[in-house]
């Protein structure tokens, strides 16, 4: 706990909070048309359909439509709106309540491609989703005509000709937030017009319209976050153990991992030295705090914070301090190339402290110990 003091020392001095906005084409997008067999699909056609078109049996239409979020939005990251834009080129009817719901079985896009205005569809192609099918013709839905929430995340309701918008809503919000905590349930949205009756069918132009500015977008705002990266292990480089477990260093908990000298060694290079890895799952970001927790067992024991250079591949002093003997906080915040310390591709971090007594004459009986170890990663 942090029962002496805190110090905080500032490379460069980080950013106010700030919100970013992406906006998004989607991933996939596709249609199920209606159809016992599943055999009619569009996954690379140039629209989408929702509605129930004027044909006397199996008229039900249904968009599907992702868009890779985690990709395009830093984990940790609070989202704060979501509108949906979709362009509607091709309509039968009046005005119609469409409805949004997030999918819960993952689909596919094949190489389907409908002629003329796509109303019919194309025979599905390996791995379109289908009205039975997710992945034609292995995988399937778990009912005909897709799986989603009941509950609409958004409506609009969609008229003439032109771009509609959906959102934002706290559904839609709701879901994206998921998308971005657990990219694996990712599976979209379904647009679901008015079945009820027939003859109420929209066509919405796909992701791979020729006119750009027709496709789908999802507009996103949100606030960069921070990720909290705990270590994922610790060596004694020097020193032997006294007590403490790799879970110690999570937690300003008063648990502790101890080493103290060994008793033989009377070099002048620091005797006990713990080197923690972790890693970050933001490679680039705005910052990085790392936190050292920790206190020796006497007074005059020197500690060095020191993080790995991966641009260098050397260690680079942060901070060097005088511990007390009671537990003291040091922050080290690196907002001016923080990246520095993070491993292209890997996301590794380690960082190595050292400590070594001032006043030889009390050596080898002190120990260091340390309560915690984090990064703190923000974008
Ligand atoms: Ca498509
Ligand atoms: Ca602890």
């Amino acid at each position: 706990m942090k029962c002496f003091a805190v110090v905080v020392l500032v490379i460069v001095a980080g950013g106010a909070v700030h919100a970013d906005q992406v906006q998004l084409t989607p991933m996939k997008d596709n249609t199920l048309y209606q159809d016992p067999d599943g055999l009619w699909s569009n996954g690379a056609g140039q629209h989408l359909f929702a509605g129930r078109t004027a044909q006397v049996q199996n008229s039900v239409r249904r968009a599907l439509l992702a868009f890779d979020v985690a990709g395009a939005i830093p984990p940790g990251a609070t989202i704060n709106s979501v509108t949906l834009r979709l362009n509607m080129s091709m309509t039968i009817s009046g005005p119609q309540e469409m409805t949004l719901h997030r999918v819960v079985s993952n689909w596919g896009e094949g190489a389907s491609d409908a002629f003329g205005n796509e109303g019919s569809g194309a025979p599905a192609e390996a791995g379109d989703a289908t009205w039975r099918h997710t992945f034609f013709d292995t995988q399937f839905w778990g009912g005909p005509g897709g799986d989603f929430v009941a509950a609409p995340s958004a409506m609009a309701v969609v008229d003439q000709f032109g771009p509609y918008t959906w959102g934002s809503t706290s559904g839609m919000v709701g879901d994206v937030q998921g998308w971005l905590d657990n990219p694996a349930a990712n599976f979209g949205w379904v647009l679901i017009g008015n079945e009820a009756v027939s003859v109420t069918a929209k066509r919405f132009d796909s992701r791979e319209n020729p006119v750009p500015e027709n496709r789908p977008v999802l507009i996103v705002d949100y606030t960069p976050g921070e990720v909290v990266v705990t270590p994922e292990s610790f060596t004694r480089v020097r020193g032997l153990p006294v007590s403490g477990v790799l879970s110690d260093l999570f937690l300003s908990d008063d648990l502790r991992v101890v080493t103290r000298p060994d008793v033989f060694r009377t070099s002048a290079v620091p005797p006990v030295q713990i080197e923690v890895r972790g890693q970050s799952p933001i490679q680039s970001p705005a910052e990085l705090l790392i936190r050292v927790e920790s206190h020796a067992s006497v007074n005059n024991i020197f500690q060095r914070l020191m993080a790995f250079n991966y641009d260098t591949s050397q260690y680079e002093v942060l901070n060097s301090r005088t511990l007390p003997t009671t537990d003291i906080v040091t922050d080290v915040i690196v907002a001016a190339n923080p990246g520095r310390f993070i491993e292209d591709g890997t996301g590794n971090m380690r960082v190595l402290l050292q400590y070594n007594a001032l006043a030889f004459t009390i050596a080898p009986i002190w120990q260091a110990r340390q309560d915690q170890v984090i990064w703190r990663v923000r974008n």
